[in-house]
């Protein structure tokens, strides 16, 4: 058993369906919580379309390995090929930390799955979500979800827009 909070992004096609369909598809594998919607701009070197971020927790039979197969699984159902790195996509799972059941977090250095996730500590799309749905956490390494939040760029924060409620 281990407990993994996974990052799921999309920018093309239908969006909230790509991430609604996942997180539907994640209550077979012990879906615990997941945030709601928000859109986020685009992060990195490439001009793309607005994402719509997500941010879910899920504790179930799967190790970190385990975990990642699951997410490229939910992306092949998305219809995702891969292209451009950090390019647009239908849909995007990020692990971004796992931990074992006795509380362990599970650290690896391995570029097929790093963990936690070498860039989840400065992206306000990962943390305003996990921050909300999970106000004490904490991202093993790095430190409590809310002050690496807080350490961030206002614009960066008030970029991240709820957007469930307005559509
Ligand atoms: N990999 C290693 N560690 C992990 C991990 N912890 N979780 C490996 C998931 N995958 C991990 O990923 C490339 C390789 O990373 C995989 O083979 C996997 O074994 P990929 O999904 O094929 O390629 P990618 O997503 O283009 O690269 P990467 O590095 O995952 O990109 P990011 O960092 O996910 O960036 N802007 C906004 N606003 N919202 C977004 O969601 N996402 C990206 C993608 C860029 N900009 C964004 C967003
Ligand atoms: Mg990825």
């Amino acid at each position: 058993m281990s407990r993994a909070v996974l990052s799921l992004g999309a920018n093309l096609g239908d969006r909230a369906a790509a991430l609604r369909g996942a997180i539907t598809a994640l209550k077979d594998d012990g879906l615990v919580a997941r945030s709601t919607l928000y859109e986020t701009p685009p992060w990195g070197p490439v001009e793309q379309p607005p994402y719509l971020n997500a941010v879910v927790i899920v504790r179930g039979p799967r190790d970190a390995r385990g975990w990642l197969a699951r997410a490229h699984e939910l992306e092949q159902a998305a219809g995702r090929t891969r292209e451009v790195r950090w390019g647009p996509r239908s849909l995007d799972v990020d692990v971004v930390a796992v931990t074992e059941d006795d509380g362990t977090p599970v650290v690896s250095e391995d570029p097929e799955l790093t963990l936690p996730h070498p860039r989840a500590h400065e992206r306000a799309f990962v943390l305003l979500p996990w921050a909300t749905l999970e106000p004490g956490a904490v991202l093993p390494g790095r430190g409590r979800v809310a002050d690496l939040l807080a350490a961030l760029p206002a614009e960066d924060k008030l970029a991240v827009t709820r957007w469930d409620h307005l559509h």
